[in-house]
């Protein structure tokens, strides 16, 4: 299978995705061929219900297998990237990496120093430290161990939350680590890290002009900026903005509306 995220990104439409918190096979490949504007998944495994093992590779196996070009799928481990106490780092992106992901997203990350460690994670040597011995990766992406090794550290997305106040007192250094490819906002834990209320739906105009300088500096660096959105009007929004990737809609979220709508129109309301 292709990598659409990297086709997407080649063009200059910003790349929709949508967030995978329930697990399940046939619930991945569902979501995955809902619509062609997805260009990628969050395989959520920080606050959602999939598990690092055997969960994301269920879940990377449907994707992968629910077109000849699917959605590509971005697994968020529960390791944070805050402080230097967090020992799962290392083995969770091992995890994520060796199921099959297209890429690994790291919540709360507070340092330059914690974004070189999950570059090193996250790429074979020589750019970092990641041992090469999944016996499913090239199976999984349709091509040879040698292939899957050289094509991996090009096309492995490492994506990291701007999310705390760490994370905004070294923005600069953050966005300018080499390896990484984007900074992902999360506007819930930007807004109450800073004493703001979270988003509902739209954020605080405080919390705004912290997103809108994220964006400013992640496109400085030369990096991609991701926005996390709950609906499709405020996706739209974003894109006109010039955010590069947007979330448009998590999955539960999706279910309850649509159910919700639908019984709400037979009942006359
Ligand atoms: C946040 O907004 O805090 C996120 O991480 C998006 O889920």
């Amino acid at each position: 299978a292709t990598h659409r995220l990297l086709t997407t990104l080649k063009s200059s439409a910003p790349a929709l995705g949508a967030w995978v918190t329930l697990p399940g096979a046939i619930h991945a490949r569902t979501v995955a061929q809902a619509s062609s504007h997805l260009s990628w998944l969050i395989i959520d495994c920080e606050h959602g219900l999939i598990s690092l093992n055997p969960g994301v590779v269920e879940t990377v196996q449907a994707i992968e297998g629910s077109s000849s070009s699917p959605p590509s799928s971005i697994v968020r481990i529960p390791a944070t990237g805050i402080s230097g106490t967090d020992t799962g780092l290392g083995w969770q992106i091992k995890y994520a990496l060796d199921a099959g992901a297209r890429g690994v997203m790291v919540p709360m990350v507070g340092s330059a120093e914690k974004a070189r460690e999950i570059v090193a994670e996250a790429r074979f040597p020589p750019v970092g430290r990641r041992g090469f011995g999944s016996p499913f990766t090239p199976g999984i992406w349709g091509v040879n161990a040698s292939e899957y090794l050289h094509s991996a550290n090009d096309s492995i997305q490492v994506w990291v939350q701007i999310e705390s106040k760490e994370g905004m007192q070294n923005l600069e250094e953050i966005a300018s680590v080499e390896g990484i490819d984007a900074l992902f906002i999360g506007p819930y834990d930007l807004s109450i890290s800073h004493g703001l209320p979270p988003p509902s739906p739209d954020p605080h105009p405080e919390a705004e002009k912290l997103i809108q300088r994220i964006r400013e500096v992640t496109h400085k660096a030369g990096k991609k900026c991701v926005m996390f959105c709950t609906n499709g009007e405020q996706a739209a929004k974003r894109a006109k903005e010039g955010f590069d990737m947007i979330n448009v809609i998590i999955d539960a979220n999706a279910l309850s509306n649509g159910i919700g709508s639908s019984l709400a129109t037979a009942a006359g309301q």
